[in-house]
């Protein structure tokens, strides 16, 4: 039978006895037997409305024959009977019912997205998940829950910003970067990489767009560099990613994409990675250009080495940033 992962949350009302009596109502539901019940942790509010209390967070693991869209049902019928009310997005709540995992599946409709589209990227909802299903795997992301919990406490806090142009990433890394303790680190500049290749003896060889693909990896390879980062600070967010020269280059020839990806293979242990990548989206009604390379960095954030990625949509800037921002913040 499936193994699903459930997130429990309350910040309303006794949160402790909501939390128990939700767990109790799952338990003896048909169809559904309860393997384990995280502790309850005590977490700050994400998102949402200013002035909330704090939260009570758990998570629960269960083996159903419930499908998923029957199983939703029935954590929302729960949530209404404990007195659950939907006024705003992120508000206040006697409780919330979340369907992280459901055994290996990803599926994604309009009711129902799993694995749940912000499980990578919250401290509040990993800690009660690894306590009771660090061996479970995320699917899409291919790290199982123990890992992902342990990303958060061990890599840098370095978010890379990675879409096709016009979708945004400057704006967006200039707004999350604008509290105190955050930088914004800015993508070398077309010009000096133009000027560098117009210089270079090199580039005759090469083929200028090769070379212009090379400098802007080193450029790149210098802002990002482990040896020469800042310690401590909270976040620092790129407006563009090391690795999206891989998606530049797919159109070179083929001598011109290996000559790219040894120049990235070389520089990239060098190189911080993200801890989050937040992938934009081509608004709609772009050309084919950005069109392609949406695709090309779609597929090159799917690697199994990647970890947390947030896909967003690039039509609605507001949402965006406060998408962008309150997962930055749930990974602190
Ligand atoms: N939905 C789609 N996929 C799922 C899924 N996998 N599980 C749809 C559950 N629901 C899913 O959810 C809105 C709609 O999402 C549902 O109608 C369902 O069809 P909701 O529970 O009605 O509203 P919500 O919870 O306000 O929205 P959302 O976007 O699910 O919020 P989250 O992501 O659950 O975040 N801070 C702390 N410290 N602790 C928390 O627990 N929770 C939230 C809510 C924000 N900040 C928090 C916490
Ligand atoms: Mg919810």
């Amino acid at each position: 039978m499936p193994r699903c992962l459930i997130g429990i949350g309350a910040n309303l009302g006794d949160r402790a006895s909501t939390v128990s009596r939700a767990v109790q109502r799952l338990e003896k539901s048909e169809g559904v037997t309860l393997l384990a019940q995280s502790r309850n942790f005590e977490t700050v509010p994400i998102g949402g409305p200013a002035g909330q209390g704090a939260y009570l967070n758990a998570a629960a693991l269960i083996e159903t024959s419930l499908a998923p869209e029957p199983l939703l049902e029935l954590l929302q019928q729960v949530e209404s009977e404990l007195g659950r009310q939907r006024l705003v997005r992120w508000g206040a709540r006697s409780i919330d019912l979340d369907l992280l995992l459901y055994d290996q599946l990803e599926l994604a409709t309009p009711r129902l997205v799993i694995p749940h589209p912000r499980l990578a990227v919250r401290r509040f909802v990993l800690e009660g998940a690894a306590e009771i299903a660090g061996e479970m795997v995320h699917p899409s992301i291919g790290w199982t829950i123990e890992r992902l919990w342990r990303h958060l406490s061990q890599a840098l806090s370095y978010a890379a910003i990675a879409g096709p142009p016009g979708a945004g990433k400057t704006w967006l890394a200039e707004q999350l970067a604008s509290s105190p303790l955050r930088r914004c680190i800015t993508d070398v500049s077309p010009a000096s990489i133009a000027a560098a290749v117009q210089r270079s003896p090199a580039a005759e060889s090469s083929g200028r767009a090769v070379h212009t693909e090379i400098e802007f990896l080193a450029g790149r390879q210098r802002l990002l560099s482990r040896d020469r980062w800042p310690p401590g600070g909270d976040w620092a967010i790129s407006d563009f990613w090391f690795d999206q020269s891989l998606a530049w280059s797919a159109a070179l020839d083929a001598k011109g994409q290996s000559a790219v990806q040894a120049a990235w293979r070389r520089m990239q242990p060098d190189v911080v990675p993200p801890k989050l990548l937040i992938v934009l989206e081509a608004p709609p009604g772009r050309d084919d250009v950005a069109r392609d390379m949406s695709v090309a960095l779609d597929a090159l954030s799917r690697r199994p080495e990647i970890g947390p990625v947030l896909r967003l949509r690039a039509d609605d800037q507001n949402a965006m940033l406060q998408e962008a921002s309150a997962a930055l913040a749930a990974m602190r």
